[in-house]
């Protein structure tokens, strides 16, 4: 550990698929980026402790804790990171913003906008720096897509087009609610592939092409009823579980947005495509280092998608890891937000995006949903 850092010490809540994420990258981050502050895995904490004593051993956290409120309380630990459902993100999140503590929160930042709203309050209030897990900004082939966006490459942008699909729903054997499948509940969620995918596909969007100002979406769950896996009963299906939505940019561009867990072959597929007047650009999470590019200026006979292997060096991130033409890949998104991170906060900024920014997210998820319900067009407040 270098001698000259500060230490920003960690206090990880949940173990789940994104605690791991999250542990990878604070574990790493200092291997490849010169950041200005040395994490240290402090604390993990969930309510099992027999896992969460293992999953602190396997990742190497100093300690553990079994109640999130004390490890909230405990003046050694600098930033909060939260892994755990959705429906516990407000009460940890101002929490923890009282404590003075930096807050790292996954997506979505809430399971609606009363909630973020609340969220960002907090934080504003208290002074703390604040940032939301949306990490697919940081793979290196979509920051170059909004790179080349914001140069004027494509020129006016007419169209933004994305899916994300996944197929692991399926059966109606499977049960709602518990770990693993809380995504089912929308107690704990707020929504289904709403919240959870789509809202990584707007983050990516509003990023890359500006506000949008109005939707129109239908969805739909196909499987009405399932069992809880908490209460042992067969319980109704809160949740949409699949979302399809028309929305209109501010700055004049259509888009089409669609999701599902019902997309039979498709595990997490998240395609994005910009149609400009100039160029297209379109982005496969199935294919993460590459990014497709046709541009019109190229000459006639030689015109056609390129197929661009995002690896060098002078690409977003690439200098940091291995030599050209050899790629990374999806844990490389969460250490690049750890490492962007770090290096605001030495400055006492924030990274994008904060709470306030996500929030952008949410009240566009909330309007798809009203949308839905209401069979309406829906402008964003
Ligand atoms: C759901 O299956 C999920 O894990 C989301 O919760 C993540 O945000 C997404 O990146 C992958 O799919």
């Amino acid at each position: 550990m270098s001698a000259k850092k500060k230490n920003l010490n960690i206090g990880m809540i949940g173990y789940g698929f994104m605690g791991r994420a999250h542990s990878n990258a604070w574990r790493k981050v200092t291997n490849f980026f010169e950041v200005p502050l040395q994490p240290v895995l402090k604390a993990a904490c969930a309510r099992d402790a027999a896992k969460v004593q293992a999953f602190a051993d396997q990742w190497g956290y100093a300690s553990v804790e079994n109640d999130w409120r004390k490890l909230v309380a405990r003046r050694d630990i600098d930033a909060i990171d939260i892994c755990v459902p959705n429906d516990l993100h407000l009460e940890i999140a101002v929490a923890a913003a009282k404590a003075g503590k930096m807050i790292l929160c996954e997506k979505p930042l809430a399971r609606n906008t009363a909630e973020g709203v609340k969220m960002c309050k907090a934080v504003e209030q208290a002074g703390v720096l604040n940032t939301v897990w949306y990490n697919y900004r940081r793979v290196p082939a979509v920051t170059l897509a909004k790179n080349i966006v914001a140069a004027g490459k494509l020129g006016k942008i007419f169209h933004y087009r994305a899916n994300f699909l996944q197929d692991w729903t399926i059966s109606p054997d499977l049960p709602q609610g518990g770990t693993g499948l809380w995504r089912l509940d929308v107690k704990a969620a707020g929504s289904g592939v709403t919240g959870d995918l789509l809202a990584h596909c707007i983050d990516t969007a509003i990023w890359i092409n500006g506000p949008i100002t109005s939707v129109s979406a239908m969805t739909e769950t196909f499987i009405k009823e399932r069992k809880h896996t908490l209460t042992g009963k067969v319980e109704k299906v809160g949740i949409d579980d699949a979302c399809a939505f028309l929305a209109r940019f501010a700055n004049g561009a259509l888009a089409i947005f669609e999701s599902t867990r019902y997309a039979r072959g498709h595990k997490a597929e998240y395609t994005f495509e910009i149609n400009g007047e100039k160029a297209s650009i379109a982005w496969n999470l199935h294919d993460l280092h590459r990014l497709q590019y046709f541009d019109h200026a190229d000459e006639s006979i030689v015109r056609g998608w390129r197929n661009i292997h995002v690896s060098d060096g002078d690409q977003p991130y690439m200098n940091k890891w291995w030599v050209p033409g050899l790629q990374i890949g999806y844990e490389h998104s969460f250490v690049h937000q750890v490492a962007d991170f770090l290096a605001a906060a030495a400055k006492g900024e924030n990274a994008s995006p904060t709470f306030r920014e996500a929030l952008e997210t949410t009240k566009i998820c909330d309007a798809v949903l009203a949308s839905a319900a209401s069979g309406r067009w829906v402008t964003i407040a």
